[in-house]
């Protein structure tokens, strides 16, 4: 049964678990086209989370600031095309939490070796906050912070394990939100790595 974070925040275990196999080939498929990069932040660090995209649009990072570009910046090309397979999942799990027909243009694919970590922050580059977010995970479990509205509020630690699903939407839409550092661990499809793909709508 959908687990619920808060009202518009619904975990559904194990969701993506028979199709894992096929992302993680279409996201091999996507890597040799816009492979895995480590993106500056406006402040200059270097983020420990690699990342790509697919989709019409995908989100950037660099000194001048956080974006959606419909173009990869570091190879000159649209990104890869968002698979079927991608938009039927995160489309059903939308629906399963509540919110019928979630069109995503934008795949983030957040890919985490041992150590990477993503600090409390909120999504805030998206044009309309009425539309949910997906996120899928794959590969090695990771502890994920939940938050509140406000950066000081109190966090609770929820384990994300390969094939989970969490659909976060209406009040949950703007909770900050962060990864603990990911732990040494072994996983059959992604070796020592755990991969996230986040569905957005963000044109
Ligand atoms: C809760 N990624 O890419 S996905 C991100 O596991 C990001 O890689 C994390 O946060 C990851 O921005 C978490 C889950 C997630 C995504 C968006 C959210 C949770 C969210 C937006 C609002 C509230
Ligand atoms: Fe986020």
């Amino acid at each position: 049964p959908p687990e619920v974070l808060e009202p518009g925040a619904v975990v559904l275990r194990g969701f993506a678990l028979a199709q894992a196999t096929d992302l993680l080939a279409a996201v091999q498929q996507i890597t040799a086209q816009a492979p895995f990069r480590h993106l500056v932040t406006p402040g200059g660090l270097t983020m420990s989370v690699a990342m790509t995209n697919c989709g019409a649009l995908g989100w950037v990072s660099d000194r001048s600031g956080y974006r959606y570009d419909p173009i990869d910046p570091q190879t000159g090309q649209s990104w890869p095309t968002m698979p079927l397979l991608f938009r039927q999942l995160a489309r059903e799990a939308a629906e399963t939490a509540g919110f019928a027909g979630f069109a995503p243009d934008a795949c983030l694919i957040n890919r985490y070796a041992p150590g990477a970590r993503l600090s409390l922050h909120q999504d805030r580059d998206e044009g309309n906050y009425a539309h949910p977010i997906v996120s899928v995970s794959l590969g090695v479990p990771a502890m994920f912070l939940w938050g509140g509205a406000q950066r000081a509020d109190k966090t609770r630690r929820i384990a994300l394990l390969h094939g989970d699903v969490v659909v976060w939407g209406g009040p949950a839409r703007l909770r900050f939100h962060g990864v603990l550092p990911l732990p040494e661990a072994h996983h059959p499809l992604t070796g020592a790595h755990r991969i996230n793909l986040t569905f957005r709508k963000a044109g």
